[in-house]
């Protein structure tokens, strides 16, 4: 499982990627060089014989427009992008497969939730939402997490979020949500980041908005790995049972590995030092065999849980605390196959929450509905016309027939003169079928009107609610996050805006936002449409109470200099490969180094191109004469010093000292002697390193602000 980035892209050899692995979702082949004649091609078929030089006039001589080969060559290229995501631009996909516990049947008549031995398709996408495709992995953001289910009965797209609310209410805000915190509109910048004047602009003046932007500034914004984020629904849903019986259902993914975040500092560092940190954790993950798993789990209630509940269960601001309906698990996901192609799989994969089966029905979510229209206009343009469900990774994997002909780019080629319904000249159908969807028929009253329901109206309680069930760390890294960001806003006036909605949500929170500005008392007097009122904690909202120690999934990085000691190295590696994580050398050079032992060992990171950042835990196993060079490099240096700011759990030989002394390591409970003796050794480094980050030094090192 341990195998070094090097050994991955090895395997990239011309032979693997030229396979034809993916037959698409209905079987058929596409044009690969599979076939026992490789002859390069153009799109037409005809054999190429120099793929290196246009066809001139002479050999310095100009080129001529009579060269197909050249044109076509460059013409394809030229339009080789398309439209980037207006949101969730960047993205990275996986296939898997979704298996069912046992039968919901009590509940839905969804078909990809009723036996427990079938196991239905999946194709993922996750996301960043603010920035470009070329963005960074870790700014602080919202992580899209959408799942297309290739069902039996149809495509079912759950288009959630890492999040259980969001920010809006009506989809009527949306795009003003959007423009606000994209690159502002005049200078085209900041970059994926929300920390500027418009998007604080906006959400200040959107009360609506103040429960989400709690969550957006704690730590689930981000996220250590996309393997350790959960995913919400979002909206409440209904599911349908046979009987034609609807319940309000609300959809949660957990993580098999638990849910993890990095702390800001590190955030900014390893967008430094990887941008591609998730993409290509997930890819390296995926490819090793050490396949991501979330387990779905639904929130089942009814009508009379519906109106017993403090808020409206169609406002997508809120959420319904595990306490209040438990979850219940329906199977698990299981992602186990990276894309062939980024473009052909993932930039092409068009989501809709549209896309239901029969046993999933909509709410009267004002945001849902919004939604409902906006998804396959988006595709119109992004992906150029009606015929999208045709591109193999948007194909259901099902029957799919119906009269619906022609269109820009239409693949499929019906036969026959019956292109409309009902006829009588092709009895063999497609035909309505009893079985097809059917809308839950929940009577609608009222008059045409533009309004926010009075029920949507309390805007603080449950970010009241968020904030109080958080540890105190939490606490900390949410005030940290809210002056970070307001840092950068250059509008005094908005900043005070916002520190008057935290006040409202608490006055601690409030008050300690406005000491790490320097702002004290300058937070205007906010008048909420509603009193908040106090909610029960709701301890399932942190992620450090419900943290579960595990190691699997993480990677430990092993600072090694010649003269390393080779047992302990060994013993290293395999207590760390008993968890399920992985090693990762990193030397003065790539060449790596040269053991006590003489074996020569290769590395996989230099010191500044894996720095301590891009690790969950690290040893220090430096030889005596090693730590010398060492503590005279500011980058080895460095390594510790982050190690060590950013909570981690520090193995270390005793040889190390110098080092640790250089980088002002205090000695606690997470700097931990691997050689052993009476405490310490490698198994109290690994006991400790399960827990992730040491909590109780982050007081020491640093102060909200
Ligand atoms: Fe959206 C993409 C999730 C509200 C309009 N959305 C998009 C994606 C995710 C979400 C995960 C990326 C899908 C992919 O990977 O291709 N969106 C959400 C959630 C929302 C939400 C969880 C609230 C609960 N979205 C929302 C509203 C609207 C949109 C209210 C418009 C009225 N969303 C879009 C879009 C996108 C999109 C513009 C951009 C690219 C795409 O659809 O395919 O149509």
């Amino acid at each position: 499982m341990a195998r070094t980035p090097a050994s991955r892209s090895d395997s990239n050899s011309p032979a693997d990627a030229y396979a034809n692995r993916n037959p698409g979702p209905g079987g058929e082949t596409h044009q690969t060089a599979t076939s026992p004649d490789q002859t390069l091609t153009t799109n037409q078929g005809a054999p190429i014989s120099d793929n290196q030089n246009s066809l001139k006039a002479g050999a310095r001589g100009p080129t001529l427009l009579e060269d197909f080969i050249l044109r076509e060559k460059i013409t394809h290229f030229d339009h080789e992008r398309i439209p980037e995501r207006i949101v969730h631009a960047r993205g990275s996909g996986a296939h898997g497969y979704f298996q069912p516990y046992e039968s919901c049947a009590k509940w839905t008549k969804a078909a990809f939730l009723q036996d427990p031995s079938v196991q239905t398709p999946v194709f993922v996408r996750f996301s960043t939402v603010a920035g470009g495709a070329g963005s960074v992995d870790l700014p602080r953001d919202v992580r899209g997490f959408a799942v297309k289910f290739y069902t039996s009965e149809g495509n079912f797209d759950l288009v959630g979020n890492n999040i259980p609310v969001f920010f809006i209410q009506d989809a009527m805000k949306f795009p003003d949500l959007v423009h606000s915190v994209k690159m502002e509109a005049d200078r085209a910048f900041p970059q994926a980041a929300s920390a500027h004047d418009t998007f604080w602009d906006f959400a200040s003046l959107s009360p609506e908005t103040t429960h989400m932007l709690l969550w957006a500034m704690s730590d689930r914004a981000i996220p250590r790995s996309l393997r350790m984020i959960e995913g919400f629904g979002v909206h409440t849903f209904r599911f349908i049972n046979e009987a034609g019986e609807s319940t309000f259902v609300k959809f949660h993914w957990r993580p098999m590995l638990g849910t993890a975040s990095v702390l800001w500092d590190e955030a900014l560092k390893i967008n430094g030092a990887d941008n591609d940190f998730h993409r290509r954790d997930l890819w390296n993950a995926i490819d090793s065999g050490d396949f991501p798993e979330w387990e779905f789990s639904v929130q089942v209630f009814d009508q009379a849980t519906a109106d017993a509940f403090e808020f409206d269960i169609l406002d997508a601001t809120k959420l319904i605390p595990e306490e209040v309906v438990p979850l219940t698990k329906l199977g698990k996901m299981v992602l186990n196959r990276n894309p062939d192609n980024f473009f052909a799989e993932t930039e092409q994969v068009a989501f809709h929450p549209g896309h239901v089966v029969p046993g999933i029905d909509f709410s009267n979510d004002p945001l849902l509905q919004g939604r409902l229209f906006s998804y396959t206009d988006t595709q119109l343009s992004r992906l150029g016309g009606p015929n999208f469900h045709e591109i193999p990774v948007n194909r259901p994997q099902c029957p799919m027939r119906n009269f619906q002909r022609d269109g820009l780019m239409r693949m499929n080629n019906p036969p026959g003169r019956a292109n409309y319904e009902p006829n009588s000249i092709a009895p063999e159908g497609p035909r309505e079928s009893p079985r097809g969807f059917h809308t839950v028929a929940d009577p609608v009253e009222g008059g045409k009107v533009r309004e926010r329901s009075e029920t949507f109206s309390d805007h603080y309680s449950q970010a009241r609610q968020f904030f109080r069930s958080q540890t105190e760390p939490e606490q900390q890294h949410i005030i940290s996050a809210f002056a970070f960001e307001l840092a950068k806003v250059a509008i005094v006036p908005i900043r005070q805006r916002v520190l008057g909605h935290l006040h409202l949500v608490e006055p601690k929170l409030g008050k300690a936002v406005e000491a790490a500005l320097g702002m004290e008392g300058q937070a205007e007097q906010i008048k909420p449409a509603k009193a908040p009122i106090d909610l029960p904690d709701s301890p399932t909202l942190s992620i450090i109470k419900k943290a579960v120690p595990i190691l699997k999934g993480r990677k430990v990085g092993v600072l090694v200099t010649d003269g390393a000691d080779d047992k302990l190295l060994a013993d290293v590696r395999s207590a760390v490969e008993a968890e399920g994580a992985m090693v990762e050398l990193v030397a003065p050079k790539i060449g790596g180094v040269k053991t006590a032992g003489g074996k020569q060992l290769p590395a996989d990171h230099t010191i500044s191109g894996g720095p301590s950042v891009v690790f969950d835990a690290v040893v220090l196993a430096v030889s005596k004469d090693g730590v010398a060079a060492l503590v005279k490099e500011a980058a080895a240096v460095e390594w510790v010093q982050n190690a060590f700011a950013h909570l981690k759990f520090i193995g270390h030989t005793s040889t190390a000292k110098p080092l640790m002394d250089k980088a002002s390591v205090v000695p606690d409970a997470g700097v931990i002697a691997i050689e052993g003796g009476s405490e310490g050794g490698i198994d109290a480094f690994i006991t400790g390193a399960k827990t992730h980050r040491l909590w109780e030094r982050e007081p020491t090192l640093r102060t909200p602000g």
